[in-house]
């Protein structure tokens, strides 16, 4: 029979069970962050708390955040809480400024990343029958071997394509009878639209499920997806400095991503205040990691934007969800004072007909004056029409979209597959500003 990874015990913990488990492991952590890692000591030391003052979950908000600037300043291993001897594997992510942020693992952390992949491909409805193409990159980029080693956990068959190579990728999707395949929602769009190029049946092709994520999506963009090939599109989520993927992952619910939060506790943060917002609000998400040994991380500000929802979920689970991410509190624009965020231009875009669900967002400043143009690439059958069609539809968006976003935008129809495709995270803005 088709073996799944589905850890009853910890992914429908009771609230008090959970709570209390949260809590043992919190309590060893800061114990072990104090002692271990000298950044640790003093950015205690510096707020007033010592380990001892962990007594309940709610005690967590009193301890200091970790940042981005704190890994760049004990750049590369400085934020190690194992000696090197006893880490296995590095991995790091480019971060928007200078240096990478690292991640080492030790020979636990690799177990535990590979189970938590392992519930991730079960939540999204994957068995040990399935055979995974993973286009997810191999190397320093977490995705690659964090999905490998979930999907050798769970038994499946992995075929570890990595990224890029389009054609090969239809090859072996065709000749290996991929059922699943991992990539970033961006590239996945590009391998479809290239199979639809080449002639390709995509009914015919065996893929059932696709496990998307690496970057930002919207709920339009899956049904886009969905409805162009007819795979099921699950969002995952995570990053690199909590383990990779792996950190929260959607159900066959595909409401919410569930958080895998035995191993990682979320939190949801005011960024301006700091503090925590009320259940269910929407602010920046911050993780701490309840049993890495490698690369532990106490109240890590992800910068990422989304929302938590505690209760059962219909599929059994009871683990803490989250809401899709819908940006980053750094990639948030801000056009003459307003927020923009790159969210909300992609689900306005997508719903728009005759419009690719391909666009880049280029802000430039003229004359001390923000400028927000949106560069929109239109379907064959427009781009082929009267020059009144393609007038009629720049107007129908600008209308859109200074309607929903409150400023006035600037469109710029594209000729079909103009805008330049990626084969891993897709870079949908262009900031001229800090040119
Ligand atoms: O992107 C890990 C990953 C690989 C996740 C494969 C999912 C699938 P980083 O390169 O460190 O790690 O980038 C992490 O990417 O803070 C988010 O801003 C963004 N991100 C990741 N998953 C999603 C998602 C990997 N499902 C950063 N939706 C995170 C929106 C996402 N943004």
């Amino acid at each position: 029979m088709a073996a799944i990874i589905w850890d009853r015990e910890n992914e429908c913990l009771t609230e008090s069970k959970r709570k209390e488990l949260q809590l043992e492991k919190l309590k060893l952590l800061v114990t072990k962050l104090y002692e271990k890692v000298p950044h640790y000591r003093k950015s205690f030391d510096a707020a007033g708390v010592k380990p001892g003052d962990l007594n309940r979950l709610e005690d967590l908000a009193k301890f200091p955040f970790t940042t981005k600037e704190d890994l760049a300043a004990n750049y590369p291993f400085g934020m190690l809480a194992e000696p090197m001897e006893k880490i296995v594997r590095v991995h790091a992510s480019s971060g928007t400024t200078g240096k990478p942020k690292v991640a080492g693992y030790t020979k636990n952390d690799i177990k535990m990343w590979a189970e938590v992949m392992a519930r991730t491909f079960t939540c999204a409805g994957l068995t040990s029958s399935d055979i995974i193409q993973n286009a997810y990159g191999y190397g320093l980029f977490t995705g690659g071997l964090g999905a490998h080693y979930g999907g050798e956990r769970l038994g499946a068959t992995v075929i570890p394509i990595s990224g890029g190579n389009t054609k090969r990728q239809l090859l072996i999707m065709q000749d290996f009878g991929s059922t699943a395949l991992c990539a970033t929602p961006s590239y996945a769009l590009l391998l479809f639209e290239k199979a639809a190029e080449a002639g390709v049946d995509i009914d015919k092709l065996k893929v059932h499920t696709g496990i998307f994520g690496a970057e930002m999506w919207s709920e339009a963009m899956r049904r886009e997806i969905e409805k162009k090939t007819g795979i099921n599109a699950i969002d995952i989520y995570g990053l690199t400095e909590i383990i990779g993927p792996g950190v929260a992952s959607e159900c066959l619910e595909k409401k919410y991503l569930h958080v895998f939060d035995d191993h990682f506790l979320p939190e949801i943060i005011d960024p301006e205040t700091l503090e925590p917002v009320a259940t269910g609000e929407e602010g920046e998400l911050v993780f701490t990691t309840l049993d890495k040994e490698g690369f532990p991380l106490l109240r890590y500000r992800t910068r990422d934007i989304t929302s938590l929802h505690p209760g059962e979920c219909a599929c059994g689970r009871t683990s803490v969800r989250m809401e899709r991410v819908k940006g980053r509190s750094d990639d948030m624009l801000i056009i003459r004072g307003v927020n923009v965020y790159p969210s909300q231009v992609e689900s306005l875009l997508v719903a728009i007909d005759d419009v690719e669900p391909h666009y880049q967002i280029v802000v430039d400043r003229q004359k001390s004056m923000d400028t927000l143009e949106i560069w929109v690439e239109v379907s064959e059958k427009i781009f082929s029409d009267e020059i009144k069609g393609l007038e009629t539809l720049e107007r129908k968006i600008k209308s859109e979209l200074d309607s929903a976003l409150l400023i006035s935008t600037k469109i710029k129809l594209v000729e079909p597959k103009t805008i330049k495709r990626s084969e891993g995270k897709a870079v949908r803005i262009v900031d001229k500003r800090n040119i």
